[in-house]
């Protein structure tokens, strides 16, 4: 593992499937390469894996966590971050706490009729398809300790808080969002989801979009992570191409370490857009073709 001090790992490629994505009480996942089991309480759960955010639980301790990470990384929003996102980072309410989901839902509603839901930690991929589909994002409820303020290995309430909803707030990436929960399901059951995982991955995880002040990062794992931030708009060492569907699905990513490719967008049309296409046709070509790491440079790559 290289110890890069960031909160960005997600759920790997070997996320074990539950081919129903029903809940049943038990932990359901396994991720990473480890052998720990998820820390959330699946038990507790519904049998769409959704749960109560429980927020008296939190301790004073655990509010000052969320406020110290969020401190951190809105400063250093400014020129790093797309307009869209700093301007709807005061959507997710007090940075002193951490915010309760029904109000934060309650806003979100308005604007684009998404809400959150509370779930234990990594969920099956068809369930949290499920999820997305109906505009409903869930958020896991627990926050890192203390001594994971730079690195945390699955994604928590700061990740999933500070890192996805405010983008929820733009009507574009609400639908894409959701398109993209749709065609989850869809891509389930083609057996397709690597491929789809891989979109989401270098998207909504790692996405960086073209703006007329420069590159701009938009995705969620980039944004809430206090060193890759800077450095997917800033340093000369990965490479930044233009988004290609087909081009991102045949491209292995990694999970422990920053990207070594990030993809740029124009526009968060031109992500819906490329959601409207019907995918089986697509898997199948991509199907044929040859898979890329991570680093690989292609002739046909548009280079920023
Ligand atoms: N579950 N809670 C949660 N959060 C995620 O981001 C998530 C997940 N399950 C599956 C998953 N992501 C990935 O497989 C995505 O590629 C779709
Ligand atoms: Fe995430």
């Amino acid at each position: 593992m290289v110890a890069l001090s960031e909160t960005r790992v997600e759920a790997s490629a070997d996320v074990a499937i539950d081919p129903r994505g029903v809940n049943s009480g038990v932990a359901p996942v396994t991720y990473g390469h480890g052998e720990r089991p998820p820390r959330g309480d699946y038990a507790q759960a519904r049998s769409d894996y959704t749960c109560e955010q429980d927020w008296a639980a939190y301790s004073a301790a655990d509010h000052e966590l969320y406020r110290r990470l969020y401190e951190r990384q809105a400063a250093q929003l400014r020129g790093l971050a797309c307009d869209q996102f700093i301007d709807a980072i005061g959507q997710l309410g007090s940075p002193a706490q951490i915010p309760r989901f029904d109000d934060l839902s309650e806003r979100l509603r308005r604007a684009t009729g998404w809400e959150v839901v509370a779930v234990p930690g990594l969920i099956p991929e068809e369930a949290f398809f499920s999820l997305l589909s109906q505009r409903r994002f869930p958020v896991t409820g627990w926050i890192r300790k203390p001594h994971e303020f730079d690195y945390v290995v699955e994604p928590d309430v700061f990740h999933d808080l500070f890192g996805h909803v405010p983008l929820l707030f733009n009507p574009m990436f609400a639908d894409y969002m959701q398109a993209y929960g749709a065609g989850g399901l869809k891509a389930s059951r083609l057996e397709s989801c690597e491929h789809l995982a891989r979109l989401y991955w270098y998207t909504v995880e790692f996405g960086l979009i073209d703006t007329p002040s420069g590159l701009r990062a938009y995705g969620a794992g980039i944004l809430s992570s206090a060193g890759e931030l800077r450095h997917s708009v800033t340093s000369r060492e990965p490479q930044r191409l233009g988004f290609d569907l087909e081009r991102i699905m045949r491209t292995r990513y990694r999970i422990d370490s920053y990207q070594s490719t990030y993809f740029v967008i124009d526009s968060f049309k031109q992500l819906f857009d490329a959601t409207a296409p019907d995918f089986k046709p697509i898997y199948e070509r991509v199907a044929r073709l040859q898979e890329l790491s991570a680093d690989e440079r292609l002739p046909s790559d548009r280079a920023f």
